[in-house]
């Protein structure tokens, strides 16, 4: 086995600020000599990859060192809080680290990232332009990072044990988690929302019918007083754990990620306990998010870094990975090798009616999540 997993998951989100870390790159200066400069010497055959839980198929990863050689360390995140952490503190020792285009904008500018070298990234070719373009508002030129997936934040739910609650339960709207009426009849069976402030209290604003990228501390006053309103029936506040918890009937109800929402699915009926979990898109609109490939600018590794990310790039290998997290690829190619059954998923890839209503999550400035991350520790600790 050439994979190893080290981290364990990460808890509570640490309120961080992004501050320009300062670091810049070491270059080893090249050592004097009379005779001619060495060829750089060959990396090591190991790469280091920082990803989101649930978020690959280990089967690629393992094929990934069968055709290049490369040893795959694979640690994982469910926070881009804790991400940004580590990359701003500098000295990872990650190769490869895959943040959300809205952190990534504000850590590029940071200086964390090295751009990519496209001449060894020739798989480029099949991605999907109009994402990329897309994307290209967080990365002008799309010079420092790919995509891996894209999806949306959305319900999760136990069809029979809402419907026992109450079979007219509003499960195509946030009001089904945000208002406290609601939110009050599913305490004893459980919720859970994910543990990530700006997308939380962005999905509060576009309830209320605000901004959802609003900077105002008004706004964001709005937004924490309705959490703290549901804050007595919340139960679980975590970006990972709600896929077991959700499958096992731990809990009934979910504001999490798209593909987790899927997965949680699928391992409910692969544990054929009679678990049925739905995911619906809710009507008042939702975020879409990309998460990003990024090299960090002291990456240890940075060859087998390209390497990695232009194999996750094949078409075969993009559609294995979409195909067993649930969320979509922006590999156009990848898209007639999908199994239909997660091409044609609405949860997957939205009807154009629903894509409309997305919205995309912007980069926020130091100063408001400064005051977003104090507002949730006080959601986080109900205080
Ligand atoms: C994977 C979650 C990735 C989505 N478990 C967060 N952007």
């Amino acid at each position: 086995m050439s994979i190893s997993i080290r981290a364990g998951l990460v808890g509570l989100v640490a309120a961080t600020t992004l501050v320009a870390c300062g670091k810049k790159p070491e270059q080893a200066a090249p050592a004097e000599s009379a005779q001619a400069p060495a060829a750089p010497a060959a990396e090591e055959k190991v790469v280091n990859v920082y990803n989101w839980s649930d978020y690959i198929d280990p089967a690629m990863l393992e094929a990934f060192t069968k055709e290049t050689g490369i040893k795959v360390n694979y640690d994982v995140f469910d926070s881009n809080e804790v991400l940004q952490t580590k990359l701003l503190a500098g000295n990872t020792g990650y190769d490869v680290v895959v943040p959300s285009a809205s952190f990534l904008e504000l850590q590029i500018k940071a200086g964390v990232f090295q751009k990519l070298d496209k001449s060894k990234l020739p798989n480029w070719s099949h991605l999907d332009e109009s994402i990329m373009a897309r994307i290209a508002k967080h990365d002008p030129g799309n010079e420092y990072a790919v995509n891996h997936m894209w999806g949306t934040d959305a319900i999760g739910y136990n069809v029979k044990k809402v419907m026992a609650i109450d079979p007219k339960a509003p499960v195509d709207s946030w009001s089904l988690i945000l208002d406290p009426k609601w939110a009050a009849k599913f305490k004893d069976c459980g919720i859970s929302v994910l543990d990530a402030p700006d997308e939380v209290v962005g999905v509060a604003l576009a309830y209320l019918g605000k901004d959802p990228n609003s900077e105002s501390l008004d706004d964001l006053k709005a937004a924490e007083d309705l959490l703290m309103k549901i804050r007595p029936y919340v139960r679980m506040i975590h970006s990972s754990q709600y896929i077991d918890s959700l499958a096992n009937g731990d809990i009934c109800v979910t504001l999490g990620w798209s593909g987790d929402i899927l997965q949680s699915k699928s391992r409910a009926e692969e544990a054929g306990q009679g678990v049925e979990i739905a995911m619906t898109v809710p009507k008042e609109g939702t975020i879409i998010w990309f998460d990003m490939y990024a090299i960090p600018a002291d990456a240890p590794h940075p060859d087998n870094a390209h390497a990695f990310i232009n194999y996750m790039m094949k078409p075969e290998v993009a559609a294995a990975n979409s195909n067993f997290v649930h969320y979509a690829t922006a590999n156009k190619d990848a898209l007639p090798l999908l199994d239909p059954a997660v091409r044609d998923d609405p949860g997957v890839y939205p009807p154009q009616a629903v894509m409309d209503k997305l919205f995309p999550n912007l980069a926020r400035s130091p100063e408001y999540t400064r005051e977003l991350n104090r507002a949730w520790t006080r959601f986080t600790t109900g205080k």
